[in-house]
């Protein structure tokens, strides 16, 4: 068993919802990583805390309650209610819910500004900006694309009033070299160059009131009573006002520990606003801003103002709600946009769930039964040395590479590592043929251990996919006949290997996930290919092949190149930090959103020449027939940077 370092509390934060709309899948993505992050902590013996809630004060929120002819309050309630009674029915435990409308909350909010205020760094005048009510807040000229709010894809209103002013543009150097000292305050590293080159450009002040005049519904400022505070500086301050801020020994216990999870959509207001507050009011700063990627439906992200949502308990009921969970965290890659479909949803219960991990449960439970007589069977060290027939390397590398992803957020990597090492255990099925040990009596002690070890990777797996899969992995361990005992959700318990007792009962099970059936399944066209001269090129030595720098690497960025019909411009990541933009010809091929996520492999020491105006640093290597290109890729996701030889 390897001890585990001493682990900090942890502390986990969701953005707190508009109560404008229903929830959707969006919404039940966030919250999901929210609750594995925490699971997955808690499985390491620390004191953990979750918390997510609604916002419920502002414009956006006083108009839809307008539209629904109720109060704002009535209307709060009825949304937030929506919020928080979905969290349990996704499996999530969240251990506070909080409403900017809570007392506890509007009274941190005021001592919060009146510290601020008097510190000199709140001041009065005229201003006059293009704001968005969708956003909850005013747009710079730079920030819009043509004209319009790059989110809501509205023109955002002109407004001109008196209001009060936070000096944000004062804690803008300090800012910049607060990011450039802390890698991991925004990560993944694509959000910190955005926010550190968006503060190449003059910060400007931070309009934090709307007068009463024009609003009503939002918590008056302490100092002046003709005003509410602006929504995101009353929203921001949830994440300590929950804890009880200042005094609460809550406070004092997770908040240096804080990991916040947000969309793109809000990285500017919680990478710039809220790190700027938070240092004016003099409290420590949060540990790391955890930005993913959105939810897209057809071309655009799903969103409530769109329209183009998925109603998370609708998917929850037809699928599953560990399915669902698992769908969610392995699909898209931490970070980047995903494309969501019910084809998607299905492709992964299929082949992950029902045929990877499903199969080999039942398979190797049935084979106990037959036969250990549904007993955990006792296995010889030496016998599995001799033979080779024990996992426990492979599995403790899957252990490490899990953890090393979960500590980053980077679930979908956690659960590569999961399904590498399941994978392994059906190849070393077929490669054993416990069948064939059990023709003969004197191989007997080699079919011991070879179930000794499947059994033990099960229930290792049953560990790994608790913060994700939660009764999915309860139901393994009661059929493994270890689930009466707590201790086999922590990290350390589940990494030991060796842990069942021979002699024990195990369950016999059907099938963990039931494949699901497709009716209509549209078979794609064979691709014909004609034409091709598979002549083959001069011969070259190994010297000379060994010349060429080939690496793994993945697409973080593409874009067309405009008036260049075939041409892509593609970044790619090196690994250790290292960027390469090439400009690849497979424009017919790929869209650019295709490319995204992509491992590719890469020719990596070809010397750049610059295409079409754009600097090619390399080659992506791709099969070239008369239909188009298909990018050469790995079946299993490796690190960035890796040699292929
Ligand atoms: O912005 N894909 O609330 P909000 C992925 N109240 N995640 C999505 C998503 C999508 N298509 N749509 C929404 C607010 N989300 C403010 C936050 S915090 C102090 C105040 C998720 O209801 C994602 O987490 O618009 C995104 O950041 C959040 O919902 C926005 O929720």
């Amino acid at each position: 068993m390897t001890a585990l370092t001493k682990e900090k509390p942890f502390y986990i934060t969701t953005p707190i919802y508009y109560v404008n709309a229903k929830p959707h899948l969006g919404h039940a993505y966030t919250t999901i990583a929210a609750d594995v992050a925490r699971r997955y902590h808690a499985m390491k013996n620390v004191p953990t805390y979750f918390l997510t809630g609604t916002d419920e004060h502002g414009d956006k929120i006083a108009e839809a309650a307008k539209n629904e002819q109720m109060s704002p309050k009535e209307y709060a309630d009825r949304i937030s209610s929506l919020f928080k009674d979905l969290w349990p029915q996704l499996d999530i435990r969240n251990d506070d819910f909080i409403r900017t409308t809570d007392e506890r909350h509007k009274n941190v909010v005021a001592q919060v500004l009146s510290n601020i205020y008097e510190k000199g760094d709140i001041y009065y005048s005229e201003y006059e900006g293009l704001y968005c009510v969708g956003c909850e807040r005013f747009y710079q000229e730079r920030e819009l694309v043509d004209g319009k709010c790059p989110d809501h894809l509205k023109e955002p209103q002109r407004i001109k009033e008196s209001n009060y002013f936070f000096k944000m543009s004062a804690y803008q150097d300090w800012l910049i070299d607060h990011i450039n000292q802390h890698p991991d305050f925004i990560r993944p590293k694509q959000y910190r160059n955005e926010v550190l080159s968006f503060l190449k450009e003059p910060l400007e002040d931070l309009c934090i009131s709307r007068p009463k005049t024009r609003l009503t519904w939002g918590i008056t400022l302490p100092f002046d009573d003709k005003f509410v505070t602006y929504v995101w500086f009353d929203a921001l301050l949830n994440y300590v006002s929950a804890l009880g801020f200042p005094d609460d020994e809550k406070f004092r216990t997770f908040w240096p520990h804080v990991q916040h999870i947000i969309a793109k959509d809000i990285l500017k207001t919680h990478a710039i606003y809220w790190p700027t507050m938070l240092k004016a009011a003099g409290i420590p700063l949060f540990q790391s801003l955890n930005v993913h990627g959105f939810w897209n439906m057809g071309d655009s992200k799903m969103s409530k103002s769109l329209g183009n949502v998925a109603n998370p308990l609708t998917l929850k009921d037809t699928y599953g709600v560990d399915a669902y969970r698992f769908f969610l965290m392995r699909d898209m890659v931490f970070g980047l946009d995903s494309n969501f479909s019910e084809e998607s949803i299905i492709q992964r219960i299929n082949t992950d769930l029902a045929n990877d991990l499903g199969n080999l449960f039942s398979r190797v439970l049935a084979m106990s039964f037959k036969y250990f007589d549904g007993r955990v069977p006792e296995s010889d060290p030496h016998v599995e040395e001799e033979f080779d027939l024990s996992l426990e390397k492979e599995a403790m590398d899957a252990v490490d590479d899990y953890s090393e992803s979960m500590d980053t957020f980077a679930f979908h990597k956690g659960l590569a590592a999961v399904f590498k090492f399941i994978s392994r255990m059906n190849k070393f099925i077929d490669e054993k043929a416990p069948w064939d040990l059990a023709k003969d009596p004197a191989l007997k002690p080699r079919l011991q251990a070879v179930m000794v070890n499947l059994l033990e990777g099960l229930r290792l797996v049953s560990g790994l996919l608790y913060p994700i899969m939660p009764g999915t992995s309860k139901t393994m361990q009661t059929h493994l006949g270890v689930d009466a005992d707590p201790d086999y959700y922590l990290l350390e318990h589940v990494r030991a290997w060796k842990q069942l007792v021979p002699g024990s009962e195990l369950k016999k099970i059907k099938a963990l996930f039931p494949r699901i059936e497709v009716k209509e399944s549209k078979q794609p066209e064979p691709v014909q290919v004609t034409g091709l001269k598979p002549e083959l090129k001069p011969e070259i030595t190994f010297d000379d092949f060994s010349k060429l720098d080939l690496r793994t690497a993945t697409v973080i960025h593409a874009e067309a190149i405009p008036k260049a019909e075939k041409l892509l411009k593609v970044t790619v990541d090196m690994g250790e930090g290292r960027e390469r933009t090439i400009v690849a010809g497979i424009s017919k091929s790929y869209s650019p959103e295709e490319l995204i996520g992509k491992q590719v492999i890469l020719v990596a020491n070809l010397k750049p020449v610059k295409l079409m105006g754009q600097l090619s640093e390399g080659m992506i290597l791709a099969a070239s027939d008369k239909k188009g290109f298909v990018v050469a890729s790995f079946d299993t996701k490796v690190k960035a940077g890796t040699p292929v030889k």
